[in-house]
């Protein structure tokens, strides 16, 4: 009962700034350029709350979907590596993004979701009216492609972004060499590029979908590794690609159209902030979850 009044009191913290007091933010500053924009534009109190943190990946995922959806809601940017008690009784785990949902009976019904998979499925099947929302984000009548959908949205999670901090925090005394996992991530972006639509842009062709919403925080994070690791993310240049020719231009066409897409770019900083928060996963010495699961070769929390 405590831990539920101390949760109804984190939803009452209506505007960022009050929210802000309540959460050490020293080292993780605020979202700078069209996401700050976006954030100050869904600042006012909302039933409809995402506790996010501007850099992270994991909350990138539910705000794209709220962006490009364009459902209302508050955006309140909080410090997850500050567990304080009101956070932690909304989301036991202690991660961003975690979401207050309103449900039937007003405000003080709000309740709880974490987990980014779990917050955009909610988003897409809560806000299902394509006539306000904009097309589903998982296809609505096929039953086949929506599980293949969740199959590589899976792979993303399970394969890929686990590659990608094995990638960026590689030392040069880990047992492995760099060429390991760089080949390790590619050969995971590779299957997944494989199973594409052929044409696109998308992963399913003309449709925009939660499949590519997963994949696309990281897409715009690769740039990290080109910056602090030597040789790069290791994507060899047209023409240079034999075999694999095919897969990465179709790499290149889908990264295109992502960095295109309006709700990828109104939820994106400046690139400098991420290149000084980025650079304690690089020297591997983040004590994030993440950062730690990823050095003793646990699963990612
Ligand atoms: N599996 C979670 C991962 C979320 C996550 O790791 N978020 C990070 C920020 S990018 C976090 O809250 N870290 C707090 C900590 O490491 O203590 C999800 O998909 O939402």
């Amino acid at each position: 009962m405590k831990a539920y009044r101390q949760a109804l009191n984190l939803f009452r913290l209506a505007p960022i700034k009050r929210a802000m007091a309540s959460v050490d933010t020293s080292n993780k500053g605020q979202a700078s350029g069209a996401a700050a924009e976006f954030a100050a534009a869904h600042s006012a109190d909302h039933p409809l709350k995402l506790y996010g943190g501007w850099f992270c990946p994991f909350v990138q995922r539910a705000w794209i979907v709220l962006a490009e959806k364009k459902i209302p809601h508050q955006y309140i940017e909080i410090n997850p590596y500050h567990k304080a008690p009101e956070f932690l009784a909304l989301n036991p785990r202690g991660l961003v993004p975690t979401l207050a949902v309103p449900v039937e009976g007003g405000a003080k019904n709000l309740k709880p979701l974490y987990e980014s998979t779990v917050i955009c499925e909610y988003l897409d099947e809560a806000f299902p009216d394509e006539a306000n929302f904009g097309p589903r984000l998982l296809p609505p009548d096929d039953v086949y492609e929506r599980a293949r959908c969740r199959l590589w949205i899976d792979h993303v999670g399970s394969r890929i972004v686990p590659a990608f901090y094995r990638f960026i925090q590689h030392t040069p005394d880990k047992p492995h060499s760099i060429e390991d996992v760089s080949s390790e991530f590619l050969g995971h972006l590779k299957a997944f590029v494989k199973e594409m639509d052929s044409n696109g842009p998308w992963f399913l062709g003309e449709r925009f979908s939660l499949v590519d919403v997963m994949l696309a925080p990281w897409a715009k994070r690769l740039f990290l590794i080109d910056h602090y690791k030597p040789g790069g993310v290791g994507i060899p240049a047209a023409g240079e690609r034999g075999e694999d020719e095919e897969v990465w231009s179709r790499w290149e066409k889908w990264r295109d159209a992502v960095f295109a897409r309006e709700s990828v770019k109104k939820t994106w900083s400046n690139e400098d902030q991420y290149i000084d928060v980025y650079k304690r996963y690089a020297e591997d010495t983040t004590g994030s979850e993440v950062g730690k699961a990823t050095r003793q070769g646990k699963s990612l929390p």
